[in-house]
């Protein structure tokens, strides 16, 4: 059975003397689900519409104008991208296709040139099908961008709950102190909450201001994805394979801040739009107690799920989600695709990831190895997973790089060795002839 998550309305949102900090507890505290939703965004059912079609469009395109808007030096962070990402268990990810741009910017003439070096997934301009389909790049920009801005109101509240969390637990009070003792920059900025600014993780307070890290970022990513219709039991092509438990896409978490995603819109092989083909099929959370739980999105909310960026820089007191996508059975879903669009709202490559000061005596911490997800892991404590890449000090740049490595690496192995096979078979054949 299907769970809906928290939904927070957009009205309350907006109003600035609403206090959320029961459903962003409820949401992504320690007993959360990890996904809230937001309700009632003006523009957004018709937004969602607009771009979700074009997901197949774009699918259907020419195998060579699909090739041309690939990019392998920014490991497929710009474009299409299809077969390249390597899933849980090395995998190749030839399921789904995906197409991912910076909804908010096209370009980066403004940053240092060693960053743009250094951090080309990032920092590489967009690639758009604008001769083949020029709808696709408004579309996209239009319904990111709206999705971006909700975050940023949602990031907002996360840092009041973390600060208020923080205060009542002494925390803060505690960094503070530590920080005078130290004759660091301890005074409190605009915007930050009680007892300073970490929004740089800077050597202040305890307190972070995730609204404000986002606001300034250039590294937001989307990501329209196409899953497959899934092949017949025992076919071959692009689908699920078999009957059963088939993952469309393994269990992860997202590194970043925030995951913005829409309802999956299931399309049949004429472009229409039919209701879920198999309810068993979609989006699965594993909660902090590490029962599997089905999250179903309203069509018209934004879900939005916890990244390990915005876990680690609360110190624990938000949790990740780990979550995973299982494809509709293949007797249920001839020729039915899944379409849909997640937005990763990421801080900036230079932003230093640092959990709150001042927690230690208060039990928040990372959790050894064994401490992951089960009932008996303390709540308000980050699993090994959840901070796994992360070491104190890192920047999001090299923490992103850290995680992404293994996404990429172990695909770029299998095509080392497929193009070694290749080359065997060339060999024998010509030894043969
Ligand atoms: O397809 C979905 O609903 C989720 C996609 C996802 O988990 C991802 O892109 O990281």
């Amino acid at each position: 059975m299907a769970q809906r998550p928290v939904e927070i309305p957009f009205e309350a949102l907006v109003d600035p003397r609403s206090d959320l900090a029961a459903l962003i507890q409820e949401g992504f505290g320690p007993d959360g689900l990890g996904i809230v939703t937001v309700s009632g965004v003006p523009d957004f059912p018709a937004l969602r519409e607009r771009l979700l079609p074009l997901t197949a469009a774009l699918a259907a395109l020419p195998d060579d104008a699909k090739a041309a808007l690939e990019d392998a030096a920014s490991n497929y962070n710009v474009g299409w991208s299809h077969g390249k990402e390597a899933l849980v268990g090395g995998r190749l990810d030839t399921l789904k296709g995906s197409f991912y741009a910076n909804p908010t910017r096209d370009t980066y003439d403004d940053r240092a040139a060693s960053d743009v070096e250094q951090y080309r997934d990032y920092y590489t301009p967009n690639l758009w099908p604008r001769e083949q389909l020029p709808e696709l790049e408004p579309a996209l920009k239009a319904l990111g961008c709206l999705m971006v801005s909700v975050g940023y109101l949602l990031a907002d509240r996360c840092t009041a709950y973390v600060n208020a969390q923080l205060v009542a637990s002494g925390a803060a009070a505690a960094a503070a102190a530590a920080a005078a003792g130290a004759g660091a920059d301890a005074a409190p900025s605009p915007g930050a909450g009680a007892g300073g600014d970490q929004r740089r993780g800077g050597a202040g307070s305890g307190c972070v201001d995730f609204g404000a890290a986002l606001r300034e970022s250039a590294c937001h990513r989307a990501r329209l994805l196409h899953y497959f219709p899934p092949a017949p039991a025992g076919g071959g092509g692009g689908g699920g394979g078999c009957d059963g438990d088939v993952d469309w896409c393994g269990w992860h978490y997202d590194h970043g801040a925030l995951t913005a995603l829409t309802c999956a819109m299931y399309l049949d092989a004429s472009g229409r739009a039919v209701p879920n083909p198999d309810p068993s099929g979609g989006l699965y959370i594993k909660d902090r107690a590490g029962r599997t739980v089905q999250a179903a999105i309203p069509p018209g909310h934004i879900a939005f799920q916890m990244g390990q960026a915005m876990a680690i820089q609360s110190g624990g007191l938000l949790h990740a989600t780990p979550h995973y996508v299982r494809a509709a059975r293949p007797h249920l879903a001839p020729s039915i695709s899944r379409n849909t669009f997640a937005v990763f709202l990421q801080p900036d490559t230079n932003f230093e990831m640092r959990p709150p000061r001042g927690l230690g005596s208060h039990g928040l911490g990372i959790l050894g190895a064994g401490g992951g997800g089960g009932a008996a892991a303390s709540p308000s404590k980050l699993t090994a997973a959840e901070a796994s890449g992360w070491r104190p000090g890192m920047s999001f740049g090299a923490f992103a790089a850290a995680v992404m490595g293994t996404y990429y690496d172990a695909a770029r192995r299998q095509e080392r060795e497929r193009e070694r096979e290749r080359a065997r078979q060339v060999l024998v054949h010509a030894e043969a002839e």
